[in-house]
């Protein structure tokens, strides 16, 4: 790996090779994340990144374009048989930036927005306090039911006919469970909003079919494409045929500039890949072993925010095992164990300390982990919940759950040999 950055800059060179034994050691288990495969790799740094351009295929502001040209009708043909889409605009260079081309595309400044609160499950960019995006357009939220955890509809649709918002948005970083598309679709649909879901999270589930799709209920989809999509970082947004000219408008001129051909080229390989059987296998098992530790966990006594989970994360409330999220963050790292800290619904401590922990099953399915091993990673989870600074715990648990992943090699032995 990396043979020429070896011999001009060992130091760095140091690092990527110390963040590779990372991985290959650690349990990783951070719900927006995942293992991609090589050609992502290879095609993120390969000669497109010498190109420059603008504009959509056959009207660029650049010469030279003709095969970048290919390059983007494929990639946009890809993704919509893939996702059952009549338009996509794959130029979007992360997650977030597709939200923002979504508001680019069909707000005005001081425009009313609906979305789902961030501290019950939500996203920075869905209007956060903290976001930019809440000084250009005037966001109210909605949240879930604090008895159950469910996103509150009927509570969504009183907000959305009392604010009348010109755009809904679902879609969440931490919510465990399937949310209702066609609802939210016809919430928006009558008070006279547009509808966006940003599927960031349930991406690649959602291409490999074992969750339904939002696209057939709502106006735009937007998506990063790593999490569960397992691929490049970068984004996407998909949108109903009436919307098309809206949106590429808002993506080229209106909010971005030079798309990135690297990991355009990383996507279209992608398209093809999650429509293979190999992905589809891997999905379905993210779904079984997520339900599966749900049941582990409770076993040994955690308190599940939404009591289980449909998708490929888990929101743990650890309040009945006296830790904080940011303990336990910290304390699963030097054992080994990856995950990040994360706030309960109604969450009585602060965002940097919370009562919650998210895992997400992604990573670790895709290096085929099964019920077995997921039984062995409760138990340390549990054991280190018990004892959280304990330091000889903490590396016995370090070496367990060392050999536990050792068996499950992040890539195949001589895949980054020259
Ligand atoms: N929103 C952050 C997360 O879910 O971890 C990054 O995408």
């Amino acid at each position: 790996m990396l043979r020429h950055v070896k011999v001009s800059d060992p130091e760095l060179y140091g690092l990527t090779e110390e963040e590779l034994d990372r991985q290959e050691h650690n349990i990783e288990m951070i719900a927006s994340e995942s293992t991609v495969p090589p050609e992502i790799m290879e095609l993120a740094g390969s000669i497109w990144t010498n190109k420059t351009l603008e504009g959509y295929p056959g009207a660029r502001f650049q010469a030279g374009s003709e095969v970048a040209d290919k390059l983007e009708t494929l990639a946009n043909e890809r993704a919509m048989k893939l996702y059952h889409a009549d338009h996509v605009n794959i130029q979007p260079y992360s997650g977030t930036t597709a939200n923002y081309v979504v508001y680019a595309s069909v707000l005005d400044p001081g425009d009313r927005v609906l979305a789902m609160r961030l501290d019950q499950g939500g996203h920075l960019s869905h209007g956060s306090k903290a976001n930019w995006m809440s000084k250009q357009y005037d966001f109210d939220f909605y949240g879930v039911d604090l008895e159950t955890g469910l996103i509150d509809y009927d509570a969504m649709e009183a907000k959305a006919k009392e604010f009348k918002p010109k755009l809904i948005i679902a879609g969440a970083s931490s919510y465990p469970r399937l949310i209702d598309y066609k609802r939210v679709g016809e919430i928006a649909k009558e008070v006279g909003a547009y509808s966006m879901v940003d599927m960031a999270h349930v991406a690649g589930l959602v291409a490999a079919g074992v969750i339904e799709s939002p696209i057939p209920y709502v106006d735009f989809v937007s998506s990063s494409t790593t999490k569960t999509m397992c691929s490049a970082r970068s984004g996407m947004v998909f949108c109903k045929k009436e919307f098309a000219k809206k949106l590429d408008h808002g993506v080229f001129p209106g909010s971005l500039g030079s798309m990135h051909l690297t990991t355009m080229a990383a996507k279209c390989w992608s398209f093809k890949y999650a429509a293979s059987d190999e992905f589809k296998a891997i999905m379905k098992q993210v779904l079984v072993n997520s339900k599966f530790m749900c049941g582990e966990l409770k076993k040994h006594g955690f308190d599940l925010v939404c009591g289980t989970s449909d998708n490929h994360l888990i929101v743990v409330d650890l309040r009945s095992k006296g830790v904080t999220g940011r303990t336990m963050q910290t304390s699963l790292d030097k054992a080994g164990i990856t995950v990040s800290k994360q706030q309960i619904p109604d969450d009585p401590a602060s965002p940097m300390v919370t009562s919650g922990i998210r895992i997400g099953l992604t990573s670790i399915t895709q290096r085929g982990l099964k019920e077995p091993e997921i039984v062995k990673i409760v138990d340390l989870i549990d054991r280190v919940a018990a004892d959280p600074e304990n330091e000889a715990v903490l590396a016995q648990v370090k070496k367990e759950a060392n050999a536990i992943i050792a068996d499950f090699p992040l890539y195949p032995a001589g895949t980054f040999d020259d």
